[in-house]
Formats: structure tokens, sequence, C-alpha cells
């Protein structure tokens, strides 16, 4: 791994995108992570929904822009731009729903090994809570993880310290193999386009959130 002191003092910025079925628990885990609180969301997430923060590791700061996207199929020809220049992509599904984990076989986890590449993948199982009504058990998912060669964790968005865990140990596992830099994009010109990517699906953000209440 790197040394601090070969770090310049530009910001240091991840992209984390959360992908995974309408319903899964996408908005709610972030919510938990930003605010420390459960909030019973019912509003489906339009398009995408981009949230700042930051986390230090070792005692550097990290700002990381999380990208919430939508999980109904109307918006899944929008997940590959969303996609973009992610540095850690988080798979969700619920336990108590069998088709979240299937798309995540069938459909998601393709999505993101076809576009990207030298990134941090994790498959979460969310609802951790909702134990009596599981249908895919734990040893299901750990074993697609293991197979697919991805990190796997288990959740419950009205528990903090299970959500802050996945960010944080994702967050160092990104660093401990990448150190601080993109392997994709470090020239100034590529920081330029991930600021660009971004604007842009602000802009196409509010267009479809437009669209979709008039
Ligand atoms: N019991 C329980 N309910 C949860 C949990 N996580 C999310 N939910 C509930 O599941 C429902 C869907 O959660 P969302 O966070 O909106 O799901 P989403 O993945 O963002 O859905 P889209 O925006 O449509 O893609 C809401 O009613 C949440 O309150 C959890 O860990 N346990
Ligand atoms: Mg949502």
């Amino acid at each position: 791994m790197n040394d601090i002191s070969e770090y310049d003092d530009k910001d240091f910025k991840l992209k984390i995108t959360l992908v995974g079925n309408s319903s899964v628990g996408k908005t709610s885990l972030i919510f938990q992570y930003m605010n420390n609180s459960f909030n019973d969301i019912k509003i489906a997430t339009i398009g995408c929904d981009k949230f700042s923060t930051s986390i230090t590791i070792n005692n550097r700061e990290i700002k990381l822009s999380i990208w919430d996207t939508a999980g109904q199929e109307r918006f899944r020809s929008l997940s590959q731009m969303f996609l973009k220049n992610t540095d850690i992509c988080i798979l969700i599904y619920d336990i108590t729903n069998e088709s979240s984990f299937v798309d995540i076989q069938k459909y998601w986890l393709g999505l993101v090994k076809d576009n990207l590449s030298n990134i941090i993948i994790a498959l979460v199982a969310n609802k951790t809570d909702l134990y009596p009504e599981e249908v895919v058990n734990e040893e299901t998912g750990r074993n697609f993880a293991e197979k697919e060669g991805i990190y796997f964790y288990m959740t419950c968005a009205k528990e903090y310290k299970t959500i802050s865990n996945v960010f944080n140990d994702l967050v160092t596992k990104y660093i401990e193999k990448y150190g601080f830099t993109h392997n994709q994009n470090m020239s100034d010109t590529s920081i330029l386009e991930r600021e660009q990517s971004i604007n842009s699906v602000s802009e196409q953000n509010k267009k479809i959130k437009k669209a979709c209440c008039n």
C-alpha cells in the first residue's frame, strides 16, 4: 500500500453505486448510513439520487459520492450510465424476496462485470430482521458471492452498525487494493469527466423527475 507521505493534497473521491431490484432497501440503507436512523420509506427512487459524505481512513479524508439507483424495471436502461466511473459497487437483494436474488445472478452482476473493471464489488443480503420470512438463506448468498469472487455482507437497514460496517470495510478494501488512486482515471481530463458525468446525471434526474411528475 502507498505511504501517506506520497499523496498530494488533492481531494480523493470514491464513487459508490448501489444497484438491485426495487424495494430491496437501497435508499433505506443509504439513509441509515447518512443519518443514523431508519425511515420506513415507501417512495421508490426515480432514476438516481446522489449523496455526498466523507470517511477517514489512515488519517486521510476520503470523499464519498454515493449513488442510489432506481430498481424499477422501467429505469434499467439507465443503470449502465449511472454505473460509469464507479469505484465500489454494492449489489443488494432482500432475503425475503427470491426474485431479487435471482435477478442479481441473471442481470445485475453481469451488468456490473461487463461494464466496469478494477473495482470492488460486494453482495449485500438486506432485511435480516425479517429472518422468519427468509427465502434466500445466508449460505446461498455467501456461496454465490464466493463463487463470483465478490465480498458478502448481511445487513438490516434498521441497524446502523451493520450498514456502516459495509461502507467502512469496502472503502478500506479499495484503499488496500488500489491505494489512493483511481485505476481507470487519474488524469485531470478523467477527473473532469467524472465531474461532468455527475452533473449530467443530476440534469438527467431532474428531467426524469419532471417527466414523471407531469
Ligand atoms: N424490515 C425491514 N424493512 C426494510 C429494510 N430495508 C428497507 N426496508 C423497507 O423496504 C421498503 C423498500 O425500501 P427502499 O429503501 O425504498 O428500497 P429501494 O431498493 O430503494 O427501492 P427502489 O428505490 O424502488 O429501487 C421500505 O418500506 C423500507 O422501509 C430492512 O432492513 N428491514
Ligand atoms: Mg430507492
